[in-house]
Order: C-alpha cells, then structure tokens, then sequence
C-alpha cells in the first residue's frame, strides 16, 4: 500500500502543511489505496521536507514529484480543462506555491503570539529540557530563509498588498465556476484550497486569518474544497 509521510494533523487541519494536504487530496482523488503516517522530523527525507510518498519501489519527495507519479498511474486531476486552462492552472499553482506560502510561514514563525503553540506542536519530539532553545534556533533560521527568499523584507502592509493581489486573482476565478477552473476540483484547487486553508487556520487573530475568515466566497471556497475530497 502507499504511504503518505507527512506532518501530523494540526490547527484543525489534516496537517499544518499545506503541501502534506495537497499530496492526501491528490491521492484520494486519484482512487489509490493509501495510509498516512506522521513524523516531525523531515531530517532522513530526500530533500529533509515533507510531504514524501513511500511506494513499494522507493519514497517520492515532493508533492509535484508526487503528482507526475500519480499521473504515470493513471490519475486525471485535470480531466476537461482545455490547453489554456490547464496553463492557468499552472500559473496558480505556482502562485500558491511559491508565493502565498511563505506569507503563512511567516504568518505563523513571526508571530510571537502564534509561536508558543508552534513550539508545543511541532517540537514535542524534542525533550522538554532542552524544547525552547532548540526550537528557537530552528525558528531563527526559519526567519532567515523567509527574509533571504525576500518576503520577510516586506513591511505588513506591503505584504498585504501583495497577498491581496493574489487573492483577487484567485477570487476572479471564482466568481466564474464553483471551483478554480471548473465545478468540479481539479489540480489548481488541491494547491490554491489547502493554502487558504491554511491561512485561515493559522491559530491566532492575524491580517491573514482575518483576511480569509471575513470573505464569504474565499471562506466558503475553503469550506467547499473541504468537503469534496474528504481526507480526514
Ligand atoms: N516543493 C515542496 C515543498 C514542501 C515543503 O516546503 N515542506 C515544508 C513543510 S510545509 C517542510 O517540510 N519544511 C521542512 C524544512 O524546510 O526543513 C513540495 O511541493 O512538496
């Protein structure tokens, strides 16, 4: 059977990573028989992230990776989208991806509010004792990334604005089809929806949160994409 390895549950969500949700959407959408199992330590990992997909050939790092195996299977996530469409739906994905993801992690690693709880949910595997310096090394290079990645250079507002922008474009999809691209989800949803879910779930009152929390139609998107791939 397929192994899904990924981060443990959290914040209400089947994991607080938004690419461990992705990859559980992609394979239960994809009819293959598969199980999770957690870990918090990403360490051992190909490329020391999760998600990781274990076949009974060998363990498959990343979710895109992931998506083109489950593709050679067989899986259609984008069964009806013209050539233009699925080019759009590229472009969202990578706009999730590699754009809006870094405000959640900055959303959550920044804030001092939010921090405690990330400490008690993703470092209990390291002794109490020890627990807080530990993991505020870890969170310091955190930071670090975000800031060499360039997001973390941005004031709030400008980050917002940049968020906002993204937002909008997502939202002018769909106000045009119940989904991103269609009425049923395809890949862009499996990208886009985890990722909103995520901001929304993030567990304090943030710009982020609220964004999302007082949208009725990104709110209800999210709610949406929830149930029609059920993975808890
Ligand atoms: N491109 C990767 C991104 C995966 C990713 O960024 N995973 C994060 C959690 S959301 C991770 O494992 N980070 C651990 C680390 O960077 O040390 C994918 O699509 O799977």
């Amino acid at each position: 059977m397929l192994t899904l390895l990924t981060y443990p549950s959290a914040f209400g969500l089947f994991s607080a990573s938004p690419f461990c949700v992705k990859t559980a959407l992609m394979l239960q959408h994809s009819g293959q028989v598969w199980q999770r199992s957690d870990m918090l330590d990403p360490r051992r990992m190909p490329h020391q992230k999760l998600p990781v997909l274990r076949t009974p050939e060998r363990l498959i790092p990343d979710s895109d990776l992931i998506r083109d195996w489950l593709e050679q299977k067989g899986a259609e996530f984008d069964q009806g989208l013209s050539d233009v469409e699925k080019a759009q739906s590229r472009a969202l994905v990578r706009m999730a991806e590699e754009h809006l993801y870094f405000h959640i992690v900055l959303d959550r690693w920044g804030n001092d509010e939010v921090w405690p709880i990330l400490r008690e949910t993703f470092f209990t595997g390291i002794p109490a004792l020890i627990r807080k310096p530990a993991s505020n090394a870890i969170r310091k290079s955190v930071l670090k990334g975000i800031t060499s990645q360039g997001i973390g250079r941005f004031s709030l507002p400008e980050r917002m604005d940049r968020v906002e922008r993204d937002l909008e474009a997502i939202s002018a999809h769909l106000w045009q089809s119940r989904f991103l691209l269609a009425d049923q989800p395809t890949s862009a949803d499996m990208s886009v929806g985890p990722m909103l879910a995520a901001m929304r779930a993030t567990p304090a009152d943030t710009p982020l949160t609220r964004r999302i929390k007082q949208d009725n139609l990104l709110n209800s998107y999210v709610d949406r994409m929830e149930q029609a791939i059920p993975i808890a």
